[in-house]
């Protein structure tokens, strides 16, 4: 009801946090890119197979002196997968306990997105993906987070050996997509989600670079460095369509993983990944990290220790710009405010802090991966650190299954007129 939004926003002004003076509107009016790296986890960044690094191009990126890194970000999709990862990058909203909000509500509720939110900042905003429109009902939920643009497959040059797996290889993709984009008109925010890293990670051996497999004998694990290596490349192709077509410079470039690629039923791959014995529930819980990464000319770089997680990313990306956030609905905050709360909720209600890592009823310590017996001390400062995950799910959860936008008119910020958009080629 309509009072129910009013608990969530007491709770959101108790937990927001000033930005960080040093960045905020320090990236205004730049054109924005979302570049979603499918099933892309944080190990990978630097690691080598048979002495050759996986990622060379995402690599330079991420120690670039212009790029901020994130090295305790995590993944806390549910169900949803791509799909959550989606809605907490662009809502700041965790996805439900079970199947994923962009199916069930997408349509029909209330958001208050980063294209709704940039749009009444003067940007054009495009989703680019090399699938059909509706897997996860994007077509219509892109309407409601007030996308002007959905360039899916049908938008694209097709030929049978464009596809491998789910749909487009990455390379044709970034290729034909960077022909759309100099079309836009500046600024834009541009989101792009790619697809041939996704499992089964098929690749045809044109494609493969001769990058050598991992040698942990699990059939479905070992060909991931392969689909990585490939979208690797095919990263670093876009990167200089860019540059070619001058919208390097003017650009901010956001950069995530949306979730694990390697699923914790393949412990035993995962120890040899990681040059480990066994792997512990708190190792699994590492595992969860995926990159985050903005990038953009001037920006004073570094690899950042905050623990955070895409929950975060609307926030932080909004203070960059120099938009005002602290109205607008948000569950995250922003990763380079001083004083954030460093706490990352997995859908699950485990979670991670600097000092623990809570999975089911054991409690790690964060930084040496022991098991703690807590303290009375510890005691309280673990369940008070629980309180905080177990109301901010549920809350998040509230906004979404009682439609609460709705109800929930910030004077900076104008509802979404889903009608307005039609996503359809060839229909005027
Ligand atoms: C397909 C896609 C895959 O369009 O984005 O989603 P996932 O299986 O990773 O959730
Ligand atoms: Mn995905």
């Amino acid at each position: 009801s309509a009072s129910d939004i009013q608990s969530v926003l007491k709770f959101l002004k108790k937990s927001r946090v000033s930005p960080n003076a040093e960045y905020y509107g320090t990236q205004k009016g730049k054109n924005v890119f979302v570049i979603h790296l499918e099933s892309f986890q944080q190990f990978l960044i630097d690691y080598k197979v048979e002495g050759k690094e996986v990622t060379p191009n995402l690599n330079k990126f991420y120690h670039n002196n212009n790029t901020l890194s994130f090295d305790n970000f995590y993944n806390q999709v549910g169900q949803g997968k791509t799909a959550d990862a989606e809605l907490m990058l662009e809502n700041s909203l965790f996805g439900l306990p079970q199947g994923s909000a962009m199916t069930t509500y997408g349509t029909q509720n209330t958001f208050q997105a980063a294209p709704s939110i940039l749009d009444q900042q003067g940007y054009t905003t495009a989703a680019f993906h090399g699938d059909v429109p509706s897997f996860w009902n994007r077509d219509n939920t892109y309407k409601s987070w007030g996308y002007d643009y959905f360039f899916s497959n049908s938008y694209y040059k097709e030929k049978e050996a464009y596809n491998v797996g789910y749909g487009m290889k990455d390379k044709i993709f970034f290729d034909q997509s960077a022909q759309y984009i100099q079309q836009l008109s500046q600024p834009f925010y541009a989101k792009l989600i790619t697809l041939t890293n996704h499992y089964p990670y098929e690749i045809d051996s044109k494609n493969t670079d001769d990058f050598p497999q991992t040698k942990t004998g699990d059939k479905t694990v070992d060909p991931y460095v392969q689909t990585a290596h490939y979208l690797d490349q095919a990263f670093a192709e876009f990167i200089s369509y860019l540059k070619d077509a001058g919208l390097y410079k003017n650009s901010v470039f956001v950069l995530y993983g949306d979730h694990y690629g390697i699923s914790n039923n393949h412990r035993p791959a995962i120890a040899k990944l990681l040059g480990k014995d066994k792997v512990t529930q708190y190792d699994l819980a590492q595992f969860q990290k995926v990159p985050f990464m903005i990038h953009a000319e001037g920006l004073k770089g570094g690899i950042n220790h905050t623990y955070g997680g895409e929950i975060d990313v609307l926030p932080t990306l909004l203070d960059l710009l120099g938009v005002k956030n602290n109205t607008t609905v948000q569950f995250g905050n922003d990763l380079l405010a001083k004083n954030r709360k460093q706490l990352v909720a997995f859908r699950n209600g485990n979670f991670v802090s600097p000092q623990y890592t809570k999975i089911g009823s054991t409690v790690y310590d964060t930084k040496t991966g022991e098991v703690l017996k807590l303290n009375k001390k510890q005691r309280a400062e673990v369940s008070a650190l629980q309180n905080h995950v177990t109301t901010e799910l549920s809350l998040s959860d509230r906004v979404i299954y009682g439609d609460l936008l709705r109800f929930y008119d910030p004077d900076n910020f104008k509802k979404t007129d889903k009608a307005k958009y039609n996503y359809k080629l060839n229909s005027g």
